[in-house]
């Protein structure tokens, strides 16, 4: 049916009907939710059922993406945007009286990630989608997303997200327990010999139904629904009368109950590696089944199949294709080998060396003795091979099975043709360094692939207004080709439009501010400096060099209250991972200093920090649009790329950065002039780390203005965080500041005092903030899912794009 606004209404109150037997007057927001939702997916249902067909039926290569992670947050309006409906939908609501705003809020955020890289995955999913590439997601459906947090007392508190059980439910899946696979754990293996290959009998293991939740990816404008595949644990129906108990069924049902289960203690790592075998089990057995539906040789798989290692999590597909190559379909170990190197693909987004997993072999034993010994013989095999041809040593490092562990970087390395980071200088200090000896043996298999964001979601559908000045300004086609945004560099000099830029900005800060007072209580003034940090809560990231910095603006403002300074508004978002207890003592004295400086009647407007509780996919949209400057002050060389950076670049935020990540390729294409630049470069980090010359302790003895600031936070100037502060102090001074903090400290204090010259100067402000929107582009995850797609998948788009006005029929 054609879809108009009339049509629309019609079918609205039908469904509405049908569902829950109510008028529209009625209906609570929960109620009407559920029914614009049932009408969306019925609409595209018909389109994602065509979408896989027409796979079969071209025979096309299609990609899975593994990925213990995936953040995509709500779904209602980002359909709506894609399928070309939303400002129809919005108009249809109006004239039916009814809130849209209010109605959409009830979705649930699909929190099943921690930070940048389940975003990341959620991003390539809608790019998948809208650049029409045959590629499918593969995860976990967790009942519990990421903990919601709370402060009490400026304490970080965990509190479930139950996130299935609020009344909208998730209202996108579709469970397919016709796709059920089993999944087989624990017990032990006997290899006997049948024929002309090794049997593998398995005794005492336990057998675990995986049942698929499938979500629909919905393409923009151009009518490609993907599969986002969510597995759950569930016990087998042959199987219920072996789990009496609430306690015994839990065992089952917990492996796929919580993000991240607390891995500091035996058993939180012996359910997380449970977790990563079943996910990587169940969706590689589904691949294999669907691929052997319509295909004959499986000895051909990778003209066919690619599968993607998403961080070290999924690297066991690696063995598991093996294994079922192996055991089930007898392929010999070289073909099997052969075809299993060639399907995978590994992308690494950390050097932190707490993330690249290794397990030990009793425990992988125990989870899945058949998996480690393909492991061990994978390895086994990789010795023998460069036995006598490489240094001895170089072989020791490299191989997967050493000093008692398995590790899964090394396995995701060696069964792949491609490993690559995602930002050059991540990929640089991988081949250079991280992983250097693969980078000697493998040189070939190494690429970066620097990471990118869904421009439809993080500026059309979280800053609409700056969207709409976009379209006044250059066209519309910008929604379809984010290339299209560096037109705006034609109008650096437009004064209207820098006009138009502060007042959308001005009102997209006025809207935080809301948000603000609604959950702090502080009243923020929406002209001051909106300074944004979001991003997961580490050392690393160095939340406490900013802390450092407003605790030496506090002392200034006391000892010379009427020092003008730009007014600013500190915003923090993160989160610190429940058992990363210095992380939470950072979140505890930025909450205390906050509470210090929000109540001091002295400071007035002139400061204010603010801690946003519970950060997420929902509060990002809300901030980032909102922020005039960017905090992307990492240590150099530790963050991988960051994607905050690159989201609050194309609302218009300046970037204070250090050079890490991607901040040097946001600073090649915006020029030096628009970003600022300061600290340690990667290479004068690595030269402290050669020649230990740094030694922090000198900075608070030697430098009076760090040691006035250090004392603050052990001398009862901050309240309240005696313990929390001692730990911080220590770390700072004699337990030598891991990340340069000090070392950095006044470069940082210098660039900020450039942030605020330049922010008194308007027009400049603006033009600078125009010129990280239009080249922002070059950071459209459209573009990164096309490199994945042709250099590393070879995928090819299937669909169309659709021109701005391909909606999805009604
Ligand atoms: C994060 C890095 C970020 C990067 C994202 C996405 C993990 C383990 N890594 O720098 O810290 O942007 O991955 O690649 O979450």
């Amino acid at each position: 049916m054609e879809l108009t606004k009339t049509a629309f209404i019609e079918n609205f109150k039908k469904r509405l009907g049908q569902k829950y037997a109510l008028d529209v007057s009625d209906a609570t927001d929960s109620e009407l939710y559920d029914t614009l939702c049932s009408l969306v997916k019925s609409s595209y249902s018909a389109i994602w059922r065509h979408t896989w067909k027409d796979y079969l039926k071209e025979n096309e290569k299609q990609a899975y993406y593994f990925s213990i992670e995936f953040l995509p947050g709500k779904l209602l309006k980002s359909n709506l945007l894609n399928m070309g409906w939303y400002q129809l939908v919005v108009d249809a609501f109006q004239e039916l009286g009814l809130d849209f705003e209010k109605v959409a809020a009830v979705e649930p955020d699909m929190a099943l990630g921690n930070g940048g890289l389940g975003r990341l995955a959620a991003d390539f999913m809608d790019s998948l989608a809208s650049e029409g590439y045959p590629v499918n997601g593969n995860g976990i459906r967790y009942k519990y997303g990421l903990f919601k947090q709370r402060f009490v007392n400026g304490y970080q508190v965990e509190l479930p997200d139950e996130w299935l059980k609020t009344a909208a439910g998730n209202a996108w899946e579709i469970r397919r327990a016709s796709k059920a696979v089993t999944v087989t754990m624990g017990g032990h293996v006997n290899l006997v010999q049948e024929n002309d290959y090794l049997k593998p009998v398995y005794e005492d293991a336990t057998l675990i139904q995986a049942v698929p939740y499938d979500v629909g990816m919905v393409g923009y404008h151009n009518q490609h629904v993907n599969t986002l595949r969510l597995w759950s644990a569930e016990i087998p129906d042959e199987a219920e009368s072996q789990y009496p108990t609430i306690e015994d069924r839990r065992q089952i049902e917990d492996i796929t109950a919580v993000l991240y289960p607390d891995d500091s203690n035996e058993s939180g790592r012996r359910l997380r590696l449970k977790q990563e075998y079943f996910f990587v089990s169940a969706g590689i057995q589904s691949i294999v089944r669907h691929y052997k539906k319509y295909h004959e040789a499986l000895d051909q798989i990778s003209q066919r199949v690619a599968i993607h290692i998403n961080d070290t999590h999924p690297a066991m597909c690696v063995a598991e294709l093996m294994r079922i190559l192996l055991d089930e379909e007898h392929l010999s170990w070289e073909k099997a080998w052969e075809q299993t190197v060639k399907v995978m693909s590994y992308t690494n987004h950390t050097i932190m060396a707490e993330a690249l997993e290794t397990w030990d072999i009793p425990l992988m034993n125990e989870i899945q003795p058949r998996i480690l010994q393909i492991i061990a013989e994978i390895d086994h095999r990789f010795v023998t091979a460069l036995a006598g041809k490489t240094d001895g040593q170089l072989i020791e490092r490299t191989r997967i099975i050493s000093g008692g562990k398995v590790h899964m970087a090394h396995l995701a390395i060696i069964g792949s043709h491609s490993t690559n980071g995602v930002a050059q200088l991540h990929t640089d200090l991988l081949e250079s360094d991280v992983l250097h000896d693969f980078y000697m043996l493998y040189p070939e298999r190494f690429n970066n692939k620097t990471n990118g964001i869904a421009t439809r979601r993080w500026l059309q559908l979280a800053n609409p207004r700056l969207a709409e000045v976009i379209d006044q300004t250059i066209g519309r086609n910008w929604r379809q080709d984010a290339n299209q945004l560096q037109q705006l560099l034609d109008h650096q000099a437009d004064s209207q439009l820098l006009d138009q830029l502060v007042q959308v900005k001005l009102a997209n800060k006025q809207r935080l501010a809301k948000v603000i007072k609604q959950q702090t209580g502080v009243t923020v003034n929406p002209q001051a400096i909106f300074d944004v940090q979001i991003k997961r809560l580490h050392a690393y990231k160095r939340q406490l060099l900013n802390l450092l910095r407003i605790i030496k603006l506090y002392l200034d403002l006391k000892e010379n209250p009427d020092l003008a300074i730009v007014p600013r508004v500190f915003i923090f978002g993160a989160k610190a991972a429940p058992s990363y207890h210095y992380a939470k003592s950072i979140i505890k004295c930025i909450n205390e200093t906050a509470a210090l400086i929000n109540h001091d009647q002295t400071i007035q407007d002139k400061l204010k920090v603010i801690f946003l509780e519970n950060y997420g996919v929902s509060l990002a949209e809300q901030i980032i649009p909102a922020a005039d400057v960017s905090e992307q002050i990492s240590t150099a060389s530790k963050e991988a790329s960051g994607t905050s950076n690159m989201k609050l670049m194309l609302n218009g935020a300046l970037t204070v950065a250090t050079l890490d990540g991607a901040n040097i390729e946001i600073k090649e294409q915006v020029g030096a002039d628009n970003i600022f630049i300061f600290g340690l470069t990667k290479q004068e980090v690595y030269q402290y780390y050669q020649d230990h010359s740094y030694h922090s302790l000198d900075y608070y003895q030697q430098n009076p203005l760090i040691h006035r600031v250090l004392n603050t936070l052990v001398d009862g100037t901050i309240p309240n965080i005696s313990a929390e502060g001692h730990e911080i102090f220590d770390s700072l001074t004699y337990l030598n500041d891991d990340y340069f903090v000090l070392r950095d400290f006044e470069a940082y204090l210098r660039i900020q005092d450039q942030v605020d010259e330049t922010y008194r100067d308007q027009h400049k402000w603006q033009q600078m903030s125009l010129i990280n929107i239009a080249n922002a582009c070059h950071f459209s995850s459209d573009g990164t899912v096309k490199k994945y797609a042709s250099e590393i998948w070879n995928v090819r788009s299937v669909a169309q794009k659709g021109g701005v006005n391909v909606g999805y029929p009604l």
